[in-house]
């Protein structure tokens, strides 16, 4: 997997540089048809026996990186892929942060295959991994979290998203002692920020994309830290889609592994604006730059890479 990285960083470069254009724009639908065509294009480049896991839906409501579609060159390894190639479309169009384009990697089988609803997602970074229990109660995992990172409780730093759904937990989680940093949108890259200790974010916690779950769930996997999840199916026929899906109880809670059943994973995100932890792209005299993260699950390794791009590189709007 490890020798697919820099393809995988080509692949979000280039889109992160097809979606620009619609930074600010107001256009979802134009801002991912581009960023999703790009991607297509460059997976279609690679050695690899790819299917898409995780991608922009189902193949009758999505014409392109469908659950199911093959790509690459069909003469490599067997990969599972997942895709988000917006992660943020809203905070793309609207000119704000938290937009990323972002790809996660790992052998033939590995990843889940999560359909597109919400899912409670617990994630916390390498030194409380086997401490949490998405099961138990929030103070129980808060105060295990606390004991695991050396902490008093009310030292702890909970990532939640701003979501009216939240404010239960939000406030449960401030009466617990602990305190609680929201963010607007991209859960992939919060969940991820866990595990940088930089950050100083102990638990990350809340309801979003399934999708995005898997994507986050490789990051942390690849950089030692946990992920337990919760699929919600809202209703019959969401229930019916985790059946189709391989997913025989729903109301399971999934274990990390269950998740991204493999280290040997890999993880690239560029960013289109900028985020806790990478920066937009920039425009300096005719050139662009990107910033990006690879994450090697092999040697647990995280890579900041900042790319040169000459105008051409932008397609055109
Ligand atoms: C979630 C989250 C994503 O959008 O899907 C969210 O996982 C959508 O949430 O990271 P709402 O339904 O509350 O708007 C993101 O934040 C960005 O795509």
């Amino acid at each position: 997997m490890k020798s697919l990285l820099l393809d995988f960083l080509r692949v979000t470069e280039a889109s992160a540089l097809a979606a620009l254009p619609w930074v600010g724009s107001g256009d979802k639908i134009a801002a991912d048809d581009v960023a999703t065509k790009t991607m297509r294009q460059y997976l279609n480049q690679m050695e690899i026996q790819g299917t898409i896991v995780i991608g922009e839906g189902e193949i009758d409501n999505a014409p392109m990186l469908y659950i199911g579609e093959k790509v690459g060159l069909g003469n490599g390894p067997g990969v599972d892929i997942a895709v988000d190639p917006i992660e943020g479309t809203t905070p793309t169009i609207n000119g704000q942060g938290n937009a990323i384009t972002v790809i996660a990697a790992a052998p033939k089988g590995s990843l889940l295959h999560a359909p597109d609803m919400y899912m409670e997602k617990m994630a916390v970074g390498p030194k409380a991994k086997g401490k949490i229990d998405i099961t138990a109660s929030l103070k129980d995992n808060i105060e295990a979290v606390a004991k695991a990172n050396d902490k008093k409780v009310s030292e702890l730093n909970v990532l939640v998203q701003d979501r009216p759904r939240h404010h239960e937990y939000i406030d449960a989680i401030r009466a617990i002692g602990a305190k609680v940093y929201l963010f607007n949108d991209g859960d992939v890259i919060y969940a991820t920020a866990t595990c940088i200790p930089s950050k100083n974010i102990d638990m990350f916690f809340g309801v979003g994309g399934a999708p995005e779950g898997v994507l986050g769930a490789v990051a942390l996997k690849a950089l030692g830290g946990e992920m337990q999840a919760k699929l919600l199916p809202k209703d019959d026929e969401e229930w019916q889609r985790c059946m189709e899906m391989g997913i025989m109880e729903p109301e399971n809670p999934l274990t990390h592994v269950q998740l991204v059943g493999s280290d040997d994973c890999i993880f690239a995100a560029t960013g289109i604006t900028e985020n806790i932890f990478l920066d937009g792209i920039k425009e300096d005299h005719g050139n662009y730059f990107t910033h990006s993260i690879l994450i090697n699950g092999k040697e647990n390794k995280l890579h900041y890479i900042k790319s040169q791009h000459e105008r051409n590189a932008i397609l055109n709007k």
